[in-house]
């Protein structure tokens, strides 16, 4: 679902890996991830899924289908199995401490919950204090782990991406901006509008 923050990050990864893909829209709706047919795919109901018909495999979470393409292209996966482990660390806290706050707060914004006043504020520290974490933790660092870029990078940049959706303001987070830059200019790099189709299609 092309509005989906955890469809775009397997968008953008698929966009920089160079992977053809087909797209197929689900109808979130009209509830079809809670069908039987999307659930055989997708056991917890929900986008995106990645299905490899060559290798007869499918499979949810975006950060496993990160893991997963790169290691079928052989890009993004680190240079090393102690720089995967790193990567795969950093997509564990992306999912959590800051997913929560800013996909919260971004779909408050968007009108798709309407959040008590409190919960709202809860929203909003909890992703400000995660960007803090990681505009601290980027600080003299090109890449979250080792020199180059990984699928920490890919995965982390398709959460904070939605903050000017959520309205949170990166100002005071240079680190985070100077790094956000540097995905940006990777070839291949398509943004939250335009990394996936808007209706099915084939590749
Ligand atoms: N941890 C999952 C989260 C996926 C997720 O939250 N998908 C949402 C759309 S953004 C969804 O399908 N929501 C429908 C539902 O949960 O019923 C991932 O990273 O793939």
């Amino acid at each position: 679902m092309f509005a989906s923050g955890p469809t775009y990050k397997v968008g953008l990864m698929l966009n920089l890996t160079g992977t053809p893909y087909d797209y197929e829209h689900v109808d979130l709706r009209s509830g079809a991830h809670k069908a039987d047919a999307f659930l055989s795919k997708n056991r917890y109901g929900q986008v995106p899924v990645l299905e490899d018909h060559e290798k007869d495999i499918c499979l949810c979470q975006s950060s496993v289908i990160l893991d997963y393409l790169a290691d079928e292209t052989g890009q993004f996966g680190g240079k090393d199995r102690a720089e995967r482990l790193r990567a795969r660390e950093w997509q564990l806290w992306g999912t959590g401490q800051l997913s929560i706050g800013i996909f919260r707060t971004r779909a408050q914004k968007l009108g798709f919950f309407d959040f008590p006043e409190q919960v709202v504020a809860a929203n909003l520290a909890s992703a400000t204090n995660a960007l803090k974490e990681l505009n601290g933790l980027l600080e003299g660092r090109d890449w979250l782990v080792g020199g180059g870029v990984t699928i920490a990078d890919v995965d982390i940049y398709g959460v904070v991406a939605y903050s000017g959706q959520a309205q949170i303001d990166l100002a005071p987070f240079a680190h985070v901006r100077r790094w956000m830059s540097r995905v940006e200019a990777l070839p291949r790099f398509k943004s939250i509008d335009t990394a996936l189709p808007k209706e099915s299609t084939k590749a």
